[in-house]
């Protein structure tokens, strides 16, 4: 007897199969997520049919490059921001800015501009006109001249250049190079929330769970300079009505910004205001860099990857 086995004896082969090299890493967690889920199929009493409808909808999910999607959903992003602030906590690090998610919206290599930038610049939005000015500080509260601060955010039907092909190349990312006094400032129209792609993988499963896939307002930031620990984070726009149900999880409360309304356009006419604006201040703090790797202005990908 022996090719016939039970549940648990084919788990273990599965496990222990191994013909030298590999990882011992990979192992390990193969092993685990795999009897994690022979675990699941038995005690959910599984079907067949279920098991390869799921088959299906990973296979789609992959095919429609929304993977990163629903890690964001289903909390994976957020869990990870919360193991690294766990880990700077007993590390005893000095707090900065909280991290926010990255998503998978991030496109690498956005025009740079110093000191400050029109970001809507022949977008032709639709969208209230708004000015986020501040400093990039230091946990000293010393700013940070010549440091990066790469913004990018969404157009008014809530979509993202790129990924959304009747945008231009870039539309609303740029790199701003924060000017001797730390200082970076940019205008733009303020973007509506975000929504899931409807008749997708992702909005399939958000369909049956019974849940929504908006996320609030926000407009994401990867702040770096050397010596510095990089930040990938977010703000969140007060008074949008997803503000505290994120369908990402992503919000923080000390990444909620207010937007001031009717600001005069005195001093604002470098980005080319002649009427009252909304303005947002927002200071980012970043902690030190324990290697030079930790300051390196990298999307999560691009880390994970080398
Ligand atoms: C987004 O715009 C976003 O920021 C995240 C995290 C997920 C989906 C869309
Ligand atoms: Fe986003």
């Amino acid at each position: 007897m022996k090719n016939e086995m039970n549940q648990a004896e084919l788990l273990a082969r599965v496990n222990t199969s191994h013909q030298g090299g590999g990882s011992e890493r990979v192992r390990a967690i193969s092993a685990r997520i795999v009897g994690d889920l022979f675990k699941a199929i038995d005690d959910l009493d599984i079907q067949p049919d279920e098991f390869w409808a799921g088959v299906d909808w990973i296979s789609r999910l992959g095919a429609s490059g929304q993977a990163g999607l629903i890690t964001a959903g289903l909390g994976f992003d957020r869990l990870l921001d919360i193991r690294q602030d766990e880990a700077d906590e007993r590390a005893g690090l000095a707090k900065g800015t909280p991290r926010a998610i990255e998503g998978p919206l991030y496109v690498a290599g956005a025009p740079s501009f110093k000191g400050e930038v029109v970001l809507d610049e022949g977008a032709d939005l639709k969208g209230d006109v708004f000015v986020m000015e501040g400093q990039v500080l230091d946990t000293h509260g010393k700013p940070v001249p010549h440091a990066l601060v790469d913004v990018w955010h969404a157009n008014d039907h809530g979509r993202y250049s790129h990924f959304d092909p009747a945008q231009p190349a870039y539309n609303l990312r740029r790199r701003i190079e924060t000017d001797a006094q730390g200082r970076y400032r940019f205008r733009s129209c303020l973007p509506p929330g975000y929504a899931i792609p409807p008749n997708s993988p992702t909005s399939e499963l958000f369909t049956a769970l019974g849940r929504h896939g908006n996320r609030p307002a926000h407009v994401h930031f990867l702040v770096a300079a050397p010596g510095l620990r990089a930040l990938t984070t977010q703000v969140n726009i007060s008074g949008d009505p997803f503000i505290h149900d994120d369908f990402a999880f992503a919000t923080r409360d000390d990444l909620i910004v207010e937007v001031q309304k009717g600001v005069s356009p005195a001093g604002y006419e470098s980005l080319g205001l002649t009427q009252p604006f909304g303005l947002v201040r927002f200071n980012f703090t970043l902690q030190p860099a324990r290697d030079e790797d930790e300051s390196a202005p990298k999307s999560r990908m691009a880390r994970a990857l080398g």
